[in-house]
């Protein structure tokens, strides 16, 4: 059975982001791969973060997982840090990696404007331990959202740069994205919605702090009073129907935009019913699983056991190769 990797950062609440580019494709991949998902707390700290805050936001990332669907039977949930391997094998493969390739990197290049104070070498290295946590696995597919292809990529140089250099020993991974690969941000459709801006709709999100968080979300520009016409295929807002709406609502909110028979508001409202539609699931899970974090620290050791027998393996095979005493 081919494998499977991914994870997410313990950095805030999961928002329909995460969701839609990359953890709807989780729940599916899980039916046919051999699927290792990790809490990636070491990359949560390459940017500022709370210690207060970070054990809470790892467990409430481990009942995100848990509550969309993940299923720890057949799928391993860990956190990253409890397997020293990740960051061990970060450092044998910062030796193949030119500084160059990782000064290059968007997201390096985002995150320092935007945390001037905090460019530390980590925050650089962030591909590299994301490589790190690929190959340990040898897996082959990684479901990502597109804003994380560039680092993929990276992941494919540097295993075949070990393998020509110290012989066979990785696959190179591919991404696989989903129908939304990039869901953009409700208050700046040309920035991506992100967890530690806030302003994206959570997963956790009520009915009613959808219908705020939407209320107020840009639309095309064009549609300044309700009697003006619109184009669906430059509002954001259409961009989400797509994702949560059945084709009778996009026509019809479409065809209503075009011709100005609908606001905003009325299209708006019907993506904020079926978006409460579609969480309920999720929240309903997610409270459960908030009455029982004993189970949820109990998945995460267990994870964590499992992750850490095949990464052990495949820390003394490259150390080997590379001929270090073992
Ligand atoms: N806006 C997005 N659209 C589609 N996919 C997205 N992903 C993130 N934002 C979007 C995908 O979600 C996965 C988890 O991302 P992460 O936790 O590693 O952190 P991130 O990419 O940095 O996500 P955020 O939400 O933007 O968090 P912060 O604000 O902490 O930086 C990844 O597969 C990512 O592609």
């Amino acid at each position: 059975m081919k494998r499977v990797f991914s994870g997410m950062r313990p950095s805030g609440q999961l928002h329909i982001g995460n969701y839609l580019g990359a953890l709807k494709n989780w729940v599916e991949l899980q039916k046919k791969y051999d699927c290792f998902f990790c809490i990636v707390d070491y990359h949560a700290i390459t940017t500022p973060f709370k210690p207060a805050e970070m054990k809470r936001n790892i467990l409430e990332l481990a009942k995100s997982y848990l509550a969309s669907g993940i299923d720890p039977k057949k799928s391993v949930i860990f956190i990253q840090s409890d397997v020293s391997e990740h960051a061990e094998l970060t450092w044998i493969l910062n030796t193949i990696t030119p500084i160059g390739e990782l000064k290059r990197m968007t997201q390096f290049k985002e995150k320092s404007k935007q945390y001037p104070g905090y460019i530390n070498i980590a925050l650089l290295d962030y591909p590299v331990l994301m490589a790190a946590d690929i190959l340990l696995y040898k897996a082959e597919i990684v479901p990502v959202g597109e804003d994380q292809l560039q680092h993929l990529e990276l992941t494919r140089t540097i295993a075949r740069r070990f393998n020509k250099i110290f012989g066979q020993t990785f696959p190179e991974p591919k991404a696989i994205l989903t129908k939304a690969p990039r869901v953009m941000s409700l208050t700046d459709p040309t920035k991506k919605m992100s967890k530690t801006d806030g302003e994206g709709i959570a997963l956790i999100d009520s009915k009613e702090t959808i219908w705020k968080k939407l209320s107020t979300a840009v639309t095309d520009p064009a549609r300044i009073k309700r009697t003006d016409p619109g184009e669906p295929k430059k509002c954001n807002i259409y961009t989400l129907h797509q994702s949560f709406s059945s084709k009778e609502e996009l026509d019809y909110v479409a065809d209503g935009c075009r011709k100005a028979k609908i606001g905003c508001l009325e299209c708006k409202k019907i993506l904020a019913e079926n978006i409460a539609k579609e969480l309920a699931p999720f929240r309903k899970k997610y409270t459960e699983l908030s009455k029982n974090e004993d189970l949820v620290y109990k998945i995460l050791v267990d994870g964590a056991k499992r992750a850490k027998k095949i990464a052990s393996q495949t820390l003394i095979e490259v150390k080997r190769k590379i001929g270090l005493l073992i």
